[in-house]
Protein backbone atom coordinates (compact mmCIF):
# COMPACT_ATOMS: atom_id res chain seq x y z
CA UNK A 1 0.00 0.00 0.00
CA UNK A 2 1.06 3.50 -0.74
CA UNK A 3 1.80 5.54 1.71
CA UNK A 4 2.80 9.08 2.12
CA UNK A 5 5.47 8.96 4.58
CA UNK A 6 8.22 7.39 3.03
CA UNK A 7 7.93 9.87 0.11
CA UNK A 8 8.32 12.81 2.38
CA UNK A 9 11.13 11.06 4.25
CA UNK A 10 13.00 10.17 1.47
CA UNK A 11 12.97 14.15 0.12
CA UNK A 12 13.61 15.33 3.49
CA UNK A 13 16.80 13.35 3.75
CA UNK A 14 17.76 13.93 0.29
CA UNK A 15 16.46 17.11 -0.84
CA UNK A 16 17.95 20.76 0.00
CA UNK A 17 15.71 22.31 2.43
CA UNK A 18 14.42 25.40 0.24
CA UNK A 19 10.97 25.03 1.10
CA UNK A 20 8.42 23.91 3.52
CA UNK A 21 5.90 22.05 1.91
CA UNK A 22 2.36 21.07 3.01
CA UNK A 23 2.29 16.56 4.43
CA UNK A 24 0.86 15.84 0.93
CA UNK A 25 2.39 13.33 -1.55
CA UNK A 26 0.13 14.06 -4.70
CA UNK A 27 0.02 11.25 -7.31
CA UNK A 28 -2.04 12.20 -10.03
CA UNK A 29 -3.82 14.82 -11.17
CA UNK A 30 -6.73 16.22 -13.25
CA UNK A 31 -8.24 19.81 -14.12
CA UNK A 32 -8.23 21.23 -10.72
CA UNK A 33 -7.86 18.14 -8.61
CA UNK A 34 -5.12 16.34 -7.63
CA UNK A 35 -5.10 13.04 -5.56
CA UNK A 36 -2.39 11.79 -2.91
CA UNK A 37 -0.81 8.64 -2.73
CA UNK A 38 -3.05 7.17 -0.20
CA UNK A 39 -6.00 7.91 -2.84
CA UNK A 40 -7.21 11.14 -0.95
CA UNK A 41 -8.77 13.77 -3.30
CA UNK A 42 -8.45 17.69 -3.19
CA UNK A 43 -9.35 20.41 -4.89
CA UNK A 44 -6.18 22.25 -6.15
CA UNK A 45 -6.53 26.28 -5.50
CA UNK A 46 -3.05 27.21 -5.82
CA UNK A 47 -2.45 26.03 -9.41
CA UNK A 48 1.53 25.87 -8.79
CA UNK A 49 1.16 29.51 -8.24
CA UNK A 50 -0.43 30.34 -11.38
CA UNK A 51 1.36 27.61 -14.10
CA UNK A 52 -1.58 25.70 -14.26
CA UNK A 53 -4.87 28.15 -15.51
CA UNK A 54 -5.66 26.06 -18.07
CA UNK A 55 -5.76 22.87 -15.22
CA UNK A 56 -3.59 19.73 -14.96
CA UNK A 57 -3.01 17.67 -17.64
CA UNK A 58 -4.93 19.05 -20.10
CA UNK A 59 -5.94 16.82 -22.53
CA UNK A 60 -5.14 18.92 -25.96
CA UNK A 61 -1.68 20.40 -24.30
CA UNK A 62 -0.82 16.58 -23.18
CA UNK A 63 -1.11 15.32 -26.75
CA UNK A 64 0.75 17.85 -28.13
CA UNK A 65 3.39 16.93 -26.41
CA UNK A 66 2.96 13.23 -26.61
CA UNK A 67 2.67 14.24 -30.37
CA UNK A 68 6.00 16.12 -30.44
CA UNK A 69 7.87 13.84 -28.53
CA UNK A 70 6.96 10.90 -30.63
CA UNK A 71 8.99 13.52 -33.67
CA UNK A 72 11.66 15.39 -32.32
CA UNK A 73 12.27 17.52 -28.88
CA UNK A 74 15.48 19.70 -28.78
CA UNK A 75 16.97 20.96 -31.49
CA UNK A 76 18.89 23.84 -30.02
CA UNK A 77 18.70 27.32 -31.13
CA UNK A 78 21.72 26.07 -33.96
CA UNK A 79 19.05 25.09 -36.17
CA UNK A 80 15.34 26.39 -36.87
CA UNK A 81 12.51 23.54 -35.79
CA UNK A 82 8.96 23.90 -37.43
CA UNK A 83 7.17 25.08 -34.41
CA UNK A 84 9.24 28.25 -33.37
CA UNK A 85 8.14 30.51 -35.40
CA UNK A 86 4.42 29.60 -35.29
CA UNK A 87 4.51 30.03 -31.88
CA UNK A 88 6.42 33.19 -31.94
CA UNK A 89 3.90 34.61 -34.50
CA UNK A 90 0.75 33.43 -31.98
CA UNK A 91 2.15 34.83 -28.74
CA UNK A 92 3.00 38.35 -30.60
CA UNK A 93 -0.56 38.55 -32.17
CA UNK A 94 -2.06 37.12 -29.12
CA UNK A 95 -0.14 40.09 -26.92
CA UNK A 96 0.14 42.91 -30.34
CA UNK A 97 3.95 43.24 -29.44
CA UNK A 98 6.07 42.56 -32.30
CA UNK A 99 9.02 40.20 -30.75
CA UNK A 100 9.62 37.33 -28.52
CA UNK A 101 12.45 36.23 -27.18
CA UNK A 102 11.83 32.65 -25.64
CA UNK A 103 13.75 31.48 -22.18
CA UNK A 104 12.45 28.76 -19.62
CA UNK A 105 11.82 30.19 -16.98
CA UNK A 106 10.26 33.37 -14.83
CA UNK A 107 13.56 34.60 -13.63
CA UNK A 108 15.33 33.73 -16.97
CA UNK A 109 12.92 35.58 -18.88
CA UNK A 110 13.06 38.58 -16.13
CA UNK A 111 16.92 38.33 -16.57
CA UNK A 112 16.54 38.62 -20.03
CA UNK A 113 14.42 41.71 -19.23
CA UNK A 114 16.88 43.25 -17.71
CA UNK A 115 19.48 42.84 -20.15
CA UNK A 116 17.63 43.84 -23.00
CA UNK A 117 16.29 47.42 -21.16
CA UNK A 118 19.83 48.26 -20.03
CA UNK A 119 21.40 47.52 -24.04
CA UNK A 120 18.66 49.56 -25.09
CA UNK A 121 19.75 52.45 -22.50
CA UNK A 122 23.13 52.43 -23.66
CA UNK A 123 22.60 51.72 -27.34
CA UNK A 124 19.39 54.06 -28.14
CA UNK A 125 18.67 56.24 -25.16
CA UNK A 126 22.38 57.03 -25.00
CA UNK A 127 23.11 56.26 -21.07
CA UNK A 128 26.98 56.21 -20.69
CA UNK A 129 28.20 53.25 -20.36
CA UNK A 130 28.10 51.31 -16.64
CA UNK A 131 25.41 54.06 -15.89
CA UNK A 132 21.88 52.29 -16.83
CA UNK A 133 19.32 52.20 -13.81
CA UNK A 134 16.39 50.42 -13.45
CA UNK A 135 13.43 51.26 -10.43
CA UNK A 136 11.93 48.48 -8.90
CA UNK A 137 9.29 48.12 -6.45
CA UNK A 138 9.57 47.30 -2.61
CA UNK A 139 7.86 43.84 -1.77
CA UNK A 140 8.68 42.80 -5.73
CA UNK A 141 9.01 39.34 -6.60
CA UNK A 142 10.29 38.52 -9.63
CA UNK A 143 12.56 35.56 -9.24
CA UNK A 144 15.55 33.58 -7.79
CA UNK A 145 18.69 34.62 -9.46
CA UNK A 146 21.74 36.29 -7.31
CA UNK A 147 20.76 40.00 -9.91
CA UNK A 148 17.18 39.45 -8.96
CA UNK A 149 17.10 38.83 -5.06
CA UNK A 150 20.03 41.77 -5.30
CA UNK A 151 16.93 43.80 -5.72
CA UNK A 152 14.61 42.26 -3.52
CA UNK A 153 13.28 44.05 -0.33
CA UNK A 154 12.90 40.87 1.39
CA UNK A 155 15.55 39.98 4.37
CA UNK A 156 15.43 36.75 3.36
CA UNK A 157 15.74 36.07 -0.04
CA UNK A 158 18.93 38.38 -0.11
CA UNK A 159 20.96 37.00 3.68
CA UNK A 160 23.77 35.41 2.45
CA UNK A 161 23.99 35.59 -1.35
CA UNK A 162 25.67 38.92 -2.12
CA UNK A 163 27.66 40.57 -3.32
CA UNK A 164 24.61 41.95 -5.62
CA UNK A 165 24.50 43.66 -8.81
CA UNK A 166 24.43 47.54 -8.63
CA UNK A 167 21.84 49.48 -11.09
CA UNK A 168 18.69 49.14 -8.89
CA UNK A 169 16.47 51.43 -7.29
CA UNK A 170 13.63 50.68 -5.07
CA UNK A 171 10.53 52.79 -4.84
CA UNK A 172 7.67 51.87 -2.90
CA UNK A 173 4.61 50.03 -5.16
CA UNK A 174 1.66 51.91 -5.89
CA UNK A 175 3.32 55.42 -5.56
CA UNK A 176 3.69 57.33 -8.95
CA UNK A 177 4.99 60.73 -7.20
CA UNK A 178 7.78 58.27 -5.87
CA UNK A 179 8.27 56.63 -9.20
CA UNK A 180 8.56 60.54 -11.23
CA UNK A 181 11.21 61.72 -8.55
CA UNK A 182 13.20 58.19 -8.55
CA UNK A 183 13.05 58.84 -12.82
CA UNK A 184 17.05 60.48 -13.41
CA UNK A 185 18.39 60.93 -17.38
CA UNK A 186 19.89 57.06 -16.55
CA UNK A 187 16.69 55.35 -15.45
CA UNK A 188 16.36 52.72 -19.11
CA UNK A 189 13.46 51.08 -17.13
CA UNK A 190 11.08 50.61 -14.99
CA UNK A 191 10.03 46.87 -13.61
CA UNK A 192 6.82 46.50 -11.70
CA UNK A 193 4.22 43.46 -10.97
CA UNK A 194 0.55 44.28 -12.29
CA UNK A 195 -0.62 43.07 -8.29
CA UNK A 196 2.17 41.74 -6.08
CA UNK A 197 1.08 38.17 -5.81
CA UNK A 198 4.51 37.17 -3.44
CA UNK A 199 3.42 40.54 -1.30
CA UNK A 200 0.49 39.07 -0.34
CA UNK A 201 -1.76 39.57 -3.47
CA UNK A 202 -1.23 43.32 -3.64
CA UNK A 203 -3.50 45.20 -5.91
CA UNK A 204 -2.24 48.93 -6.37
CA UNK A 205 -5.08 51.90 -6.56
CA UNK A 206 -7.17 52.30 -9.50
CA UNK A 207 -5.11 54.26 -12.32
CA UNK A 208 -1.79 53.27 -10.87
CA UNK A 209 -0.64 50.94 -13.70
CA UNK A 210 -1.65 53.40 -16.55
CA UNK A 211 0.08 56.71 -14.98
CA UNK A 212 3.23 54.70 -14.20
CA UNK A 213 3.14 53.84 -17.76
CA UNK A 214 3.03 57.40 -18.98
CA UNK A 215 5.31 58.87 -16.76
CA UNK A 216 7.92 56.26 -18.40
CA UNK A 217 6.52 57.54 -21.75
CA UNK A 218 7.46 61.14 -20.98
CA UNK A 219 10.86 60.08 -19.82
CA UNK A 220 11.91 57.78 -22.29
CA UNK A 221 11.72 55.29 -19.81
CA UNK A 222 10.64 51.69 -20.52
CA UNK A 223 7.61 50.22 -18.63
CA UNK A 224 8.21 46.33 -17.85
CA UNK A 225 5.66 44.29 -16.51
CA UNK A 226 6.17 41.01 -15.26
CA UNK A 227 2.73 39.35 -15.91
CA UNK A 228 4.21 36.12 -15.05
CA UNK A 229 1.92 35.06 -12.27
CA UNK A 230 -0.88 37.47 -13.24
CA UNK A 231 -1.30 36.96 -17.25
CA UNK A 232 -2.51 34.25 -19.36
CA UNK A 233 -6.20 34.93 -17.92
CA UNK A 234 -5.27 34.52 -14.48
CA UNK A 235 -7.08 37.96 -12.85
CA UNK A 236 -10.09 37.94 -15.39
CA UNK A 237 -7.86 39.50 -18.48
CA UNK A 238 -5.90 37.85 -20.93
CA UNK A 239 -3.40 40.42 -19.02
CA UNK A 240 -3.91 42.22 -15.76
CA UNK A 241 -2.79 45.69 -17.38
CA UNK A 242 -5.71 45.46 -19.89
CA UNK A 243 -7.44 46.99 -16.89
CA UNK A 244 -6.24 50.01 -17.53
CA UNK A 245 -4.68 49.88 -21.10
CA UNK A 246 -1.31 50.11 -19.73
CA UNK A 247 0.95 48.32 -22.59
CA UNK A 248 3.80 47.86 -21.77
CA UNK A 249 7.56 48.31 -23.62
CA UNK A 250 8.44 45.07 -22.51
CA UNK A 251 5.95 41.76 -21.57
CA UNK A 252 7.52 39.24 -19.05
CA UNK A 253 5.50 35.84 -19.16
CA UNK A 254 5.88 32.28 -17.93
CA UNK A 255 4.08 29.87 -15.84
CA UNK A 256 1.14 28.80 -17.69
CA UNK A 257 2.50 29.64 -21.12
CA UNK A 258 3.81 26.01 -20.65
CA UNK A 259 0.35 24.87 -19.93
CA UNK A 260 1.25 23.08 -16.31
CA UNK A 261 3.80 20.46 -18.29
CA UNK A 262 7.00 22.30 -19.05
CA UNK A 263 8.76 25.55 -18.01
CA UNK A 264 8.31 27.99 -20.87
CA UNK A 265 8.86 31.74 -20.47
CA UNK A 266 9.44 34.71 -22.50
CA UNK A 267 9.53 38.65 -23.11
CA UNK A 268 7.75 40.50 -25.72
CA UNK A 269 8.36 43.68 -27.34
CA UNK A 270 8.41 46.03 -30.13
CA UNK A 271 10.93 45.76 -33.48
CA UNK A 272 13.03 48.85 -31.94
CA UNK A 273 13.49 47.12 -28.28
CA UNK A 274 14.37 44.00 -29.46
CA UNK A 275 16.56 45.32 -32.07
CA UNK A 276 19.25 45.30 -29.70
CA UNK A 277 19.70 41.94 -29.53
CA UNK A 278 22.19 40.52 -31.86
CA UNK A 279 22.92 36.80 -32.67
CA UNK A 280 25.59 35.49 -29.82
CA UNK A 281 23.96 38.41 -27.09
CA UNK A 282 21.88 35.97 -25.37
CA UNK A 283 20.36 32.86 -25.42
CA UNK A 284 19.28 29.35 -23.79
CA UNK A 285 19.89 25.79 -24.62
CA UNK A 286 16.29 24.62 -24.13
CA UNK A 287 14.51 27.86 -25.11
CA UNK A 288 11.81 27.67 -27.94
CA UNK A 289 12.76 24.25 -28.32
CA UNK A 290 9.96 21.60 -30.15
CA UNK A 291 8.23 20.66 -27.68
CA UNK A 292 8.58 23.61 -25.78
CA UNK A 293 7.08 25.19 -28.88
CA UNK A 294 4.39 22.44 -29.24
CA UNK A 295 3.29 22.41 -25.97
CA UNK A 296 3.41 26.40 -25.50
CA UNK A 297 1.13 26.82 -28.65
CA UNK A 298 -1.60 24.16 -27.78
CA UNK A 299 -1.45 26.46 -24.40
CA UNK A 300 -2.39 29.42 -25.80
CA UNK A 301 -4.63 27.81 -27.44
CA UNK A 302 -6.67 26.88 -24.63
CA UNK A 303 -6.55 29.90 -22.84
CA UNK A 304 -8.08 31.79 -26.11
CA UNK A 305 -10.83 28.86 -27.38
CA UNK A 306 -11.59 27.85 -23.48
CA UNK A 307 -12.27 31.49 -22.91
CA UNK A 308 -10.44 31.19 -19.67
CA UNK A 309 -9.99 35.31 -18.86
CA UNK A 310 -13.54 35.25 -19.07
CA UNK A 311 -13.97 32.02 -16.73
CA UNK A 312 -11.69 33.56 -14.27
CA UNK A 313 -13.57 36.80 -14.81
CA UNK A 314 -16.85 35.94 -14.11
CA UNK A 315 -15.61 32.80 -11.57
CA UNK A 316 -12.97 35.29 -9.96
CA UNK A 317 -16.08 37.61 -9.05
CA UNK A 318 -18.70 34.89 -7.76
CA UNK A 319 -15.72 33.56 -5.51
CA UNK A 320 -14.83 37.16 -3.68
CA UNK A 321 -18.46 38.16 -3.48
CA UNK A 322 -19.12 34.92 -1.97
CA UNK A 323 -15.59 35.31 0.62
CA UNK A 324 -16.88 38.57 1.38
CA UNK A 325 -19.65 37.15 2.51
CA UNK A 326 -18.32 34.34 4.90
CA UNK A 327 -18.68 35.23 8.43
CA UNK A 328 -15.28 35.33 10.26
CA UNK A 329 -13.49 36.18 13.32
CA UNK A 330 -10.25 36.07 11.63
CA UNK A 331 -10.33 37.50 8.34
CA UNK A 332 -9.19 41.15 7.84
CA UNK A 333 -9.59 41.56 4.26
CA UNK A 334 -10.24 39.95 0.63
CA UNK A 335 -8.10 41.23 -2.09
CA UNK A 336 -7.15 40.02 -5.45
CA UNK A 337 -8.65 40.41 -9.20
CA UNK A 338 -10.27 37.48 -11.23
CA UNK A 339 -8.98 34.27 -9.59
CA UNK A 340 -6.01 35.70 -7.56
CA UNK A 341 -7.48 36.04 -4.88
CA UNK A 342 -6.14 36.23 -0.71
CA UNK A 343 -7.54 36.07 2.42
CA UNK A 344 -6.08 38.01 4.67
CA UNK A 345 -6.07 36.67 8.42
CA UNK A 346 -5.61 38.83 10.91
CA UNK A 347 -2.83 39.26 13.35
CA UNK A 348 -4.60 38.21 16.29
CA UNK A 349 -5.84 35.01 14.93
CA UNK A 350 -2.22 33.50 13.98
CA UNK A 351 -0.64 33.04 10.59
CA UNK A 352 -2.45 31.52 7.98
CA UNK A 353 -0.22 28.40 7.99
CA UNK A 354 -2.73 26.85 10.31
CA UNK A 355 -5.42 27.71 8.16
CA UNK A 356 -4.25 26.52 5.06
CA UNK A 357 -3.22 23.13 7.03
CA UNK A 358 -7.09 22.50 8.16
CA UNK A 359 -8.22 23.32 4.37
CA UNK A 360 -6.26 20.46 3.53
CA UNK A 361 -7.78 18.10 6.12
CA UNK A 362 -11.06 19.44 4.32
CA UNK A 363 -9.54 18.46 0.57
CA UNK A 364 -8.63 22.11 -0.41
CA UNK A 365 -4.63 23.02 -1.17
CA UNK A 366 -4.04 26.14 -0.74
CA UNK A 367 -0.56 28.15 0.49
CA UNK A 368 -0.02 31.01 2.81
CA UNK A 369 1.52 33.88 1.44
CA UNK A 370 3.51 36.52 3.59
CA UNK A 371 2.68 34.87 6.45
CA UNK A 372 -1.15 36.50 7.04
CA UNK A 373 -2.45 35.93 3.44
CA UNK A 374 -4.13 32.24 2.30
CA UNK A 375 -4.20 32.47 -1.75
CA UNK A 376 -6.34 31.14 -3.70
CA UNK A 377 -5.77 31.11 -6.89
CA UNK A 378 -7.27 27.40 -8.33
CA UNK A 379 -6.94 26.58 -12.20
CA UNK A 380 -9.11 28.87 -14.24
CA UNK A 381 -11.13 25.69 -15.78
CA UNK A 382 -12.68 25.11 -12.67
CA UNK A 383 -16.19 24.25 -12.09
CA UNK A 384 -18.87 26.91 -10.60
CA UNK A 385 -19.90 23.78 -8.49
CA UNK A 386 -16.26 22.87 -7.34
CA UNK A 387 -16.08 26.53 -6.34
CA UNK A 388 -19.45 26.51 -4.28
CA UNK A 389 -18.46 23.06 -2.39
CA UNK A 390 -15.01 25.43 -1.56
CA UNK A 391 -16.58 27.54 0.37
CA UNK A 392 -18.80 25.39 2.54
CA UNK A 393 -14.76 24.27 3.39
CA UNK A 394 -13.46 27.54 3.86
CA UNK A 395 -16.19 28.54 5.79
CA UNK A 396 -15.84 25.87 8.13
CA UNK A 397 -12.28 26.27 8.72
CA UNK A 398 -12.72 30.03 9.10
CA UNK A 399 -15.55 29.73 11.64
CA UNK A 400 -13.96 28.33 14.53
N1 LIG B 1 7.90 36.81 -11.42
C1 LIG B 1 6.78 36.58 -10.71
C2 LIG B 1 5.74 37.66 -10.59
C3 LIG B 1 6.60 35.33 -10.11
O1 LIG B 1 5.48 35.10 -9.40
C4 LIG B 1 8.75 34.64 -10.99
C5 LIG B 1 8.87 35.89 -11.56
C6 LIG B 1 9.86 33.64 -11.17
O2 LIG B 1 9.45 32.56 -11.96
P1 LIG B 1 10.26 31.17 -11.88
O3 LIG B 1 9.68 30.35 -13.00
O4 LIG B 1 11.70 31.50 -12.08
O5 LIG B 1 9.98 30.58 -10.53
C7 LIG B 1 7.61 34.35 -10.23
C8 LIG B 1 7.50 33.00 -9.57
C9 LIG B 1 8.76 29.37 -5.94
C10 LIG B 1 7.67 30.33 -6.17
O6 LIG B 1 8.49 28.26 -5.45
C11 LIG B 1 7.68 31.14 -7.30
C12 LIG B 1 6.64 32.03 -7.49
C13 LIG B 1 5.63 32.10 -6.57
C14 LIG B 1 5.65 31.31 -5.45
C15 LIG B 1 6.67 30.41 -5.25
O7 LIG B 1 9.92 29.72 -6.26
N2 LIG B 1 6.56 32.89 -8.55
Amino acid sequence: MPNSFEPIELAERYSARNYHPLPVVISKAEGAWVWDVEGNKYLDMLSSYSALNQGHRHPRIVRALTDQAQKVTLTSRAFHNELFGPFCELLCSMTGQDKVLLMNTGAEAVETAIKACRKWGYKVKGIEDGKAEIIVCENNFHGRTTSIVGFSSEAQYRDGFGPFAPGFKLIPYDDVAALEKAITPNTAGFLVEPIQGEAGILVPSDGYLLKARELCAKHDVLFMLDEIQTGLGRTGRLFCYEYENAKPDILIVGKALGGGCYPISAILSSNRIMSVFTPGDHGSTFGGNPLASAIGIAALGVIRDEKLPERAAELGAFFKKRLTELRSPHVKEIRGKGLLLGVYVKESSGTARPFCEALMKEGILAKETHGQVIRFAPPLVIKREDLEWAITKIEKVLAG
